[in-house]
């Protein structure tokens, strides 16, 4: 081929192939939001960038647990998604990188503190209320009511009906007692624990099991954050949501890079892009229903509307401490978990 057609060749060659096809290296995440918007999340980037991203699916608690684990010699680059307390928790621990994101001015304002009370070592990335899950038919054929405050979910016409996660494994179970300590204050908060306890049909590992189990009519309630119930009606499944009328807490879901990364230039890409609206709509296209951070990303009737919700003042820097963290998860672990039902 003549010099002149090569180059033309090359030339439409290159208008037919996108940018992003070329590889670009790699980028390990730990994620901790659903497994379609995890999957959607890593499509969209490599899409965008032509970085590969490799994902392992971990709840919040087991995300913490690995990082720890691999401290001396890191093989997850970024933690994405996943309860606020346990990334606030690692930033403590000195687990993760300090980074700020040329986006984060432009976030609102509860992502931009979570950055600012971690010493910029993670951000939020959603909202998301607390509440409960139920399923309507269910319910109905049990003749049992919709439980609409913390003290409702302790009538006997529950026992067994009831599911929530594991504090030690899920960061939704710690949002759950941290949100009642705050609440009722802690002695009474662990009464309430133990007697919730006798409701209690199982604790599951994961924090988004007890809605899925409500959604297929193995439960009645589950506590859950209410997102999660939108994503299974969405599904066709027969659920609702309330929060409770007396109050309840939020996580901020967090993204955090890990200290020692082995591709830190690729995952500083990643948390750039993931606070972009074009990374954050991924969310609700594939039924994540958390409230995004960043305010230019469009919202979804499936969202919550925290103007109806009585929202707590969740103090975040105390409940993900991670002295205060251990203390009331190895508290529940031994007053609540181990007593017989
Ligand atoms: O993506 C749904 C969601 O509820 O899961 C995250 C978190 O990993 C909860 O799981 P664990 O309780 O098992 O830790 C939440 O951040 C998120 O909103």
């Amino acid at each position: 081929m003549r010099p002149l057609l090569m180059g033309a060749a090359l030339a439409a060659a290159a208008a037919l192939t996108p940018i992003t096809a070329a590889a670009q290296g790699q980028v390990n995440v730990i994620c901790s939001a659903l497994a379609e918007w995890c999957n959607g999340f890593a499509t969209g980037f490599t899409k965008a960038t032509g970085i590969k991203v490799n994902v392992a699916m971990k709840g919040s608690g087991e995300a913490l647990a690995q990082l720890v684990a691999e401290k001396a010699n890191p093989k997850t680059d970024m933690w994405f998604g996943g309860t606020g307390d346990p990334h606030l928790q690692a930033a403590e621990m000195g687990l993760t990188l300090e980074y700020k994101s040329a986006q984060l001015p432009g976030l609102r304002d509860w992502a931009r503190k979570q950055a600012e009370q971690s010493g910029y070592r993670t951000v939020g990335i959603y909202l998301g209320p607390l509440g409960f899950g139920y399923n309507t038919e269910l319910l109905k054929k049990k003749n049992m009511p919709v439980p609409r405050t913390w003290g409702d979910l302790l009538n006997p016409v529950y026992k067994g009906e009831i599911q929530v996660a594991n504090p030690a494994s899920s960061g939704t179970a710690y949002t759950m007692i941290a949100t009642l300590v705050q609440i009722m204050g802690e002695e009474p908060a662990f009464d309430y624990l133990k007697k919730l306890h006798a409701n209690v049909g199982q604790y599951t590992r994961s924090g988004t099991a007890p809605i899925k189990a409500a959604a297929r009519g193995e439960t009645g309630v589950s506590i859950s954050f209410i997102h999660d119930g939108a994503g299974e009606r969405a599904q066709g499944f027969p659920i609702e949501t309330v929060t409770p009328s007396d109050g309840t807490g939020a996580e901020i879901g967090s993204m955090s890079i890990v200290k020692g990364a082995r591709n830190a230039a690729a995952a500083k890409r990643l948390y750039d892009w993931a606070l972009t609206p074009d990374a954050q709509v991924i969310a609700a296209q594939t039924r994540s229903f958390q409230i995004p951070s960043n305010p230019k990303t469009p919202l979804d009737p499936n969202m919550p509307d925290v103007a109806k919700i009585k929202l707590i003042d969740y103090d975040y820097a105390k409940y993900g401490s991670s002295d205060e963290r251990k203390r009331l998860i190895s508290r529940w672990e031994k007053e609540v978990g181990n007593l017989p039902r």
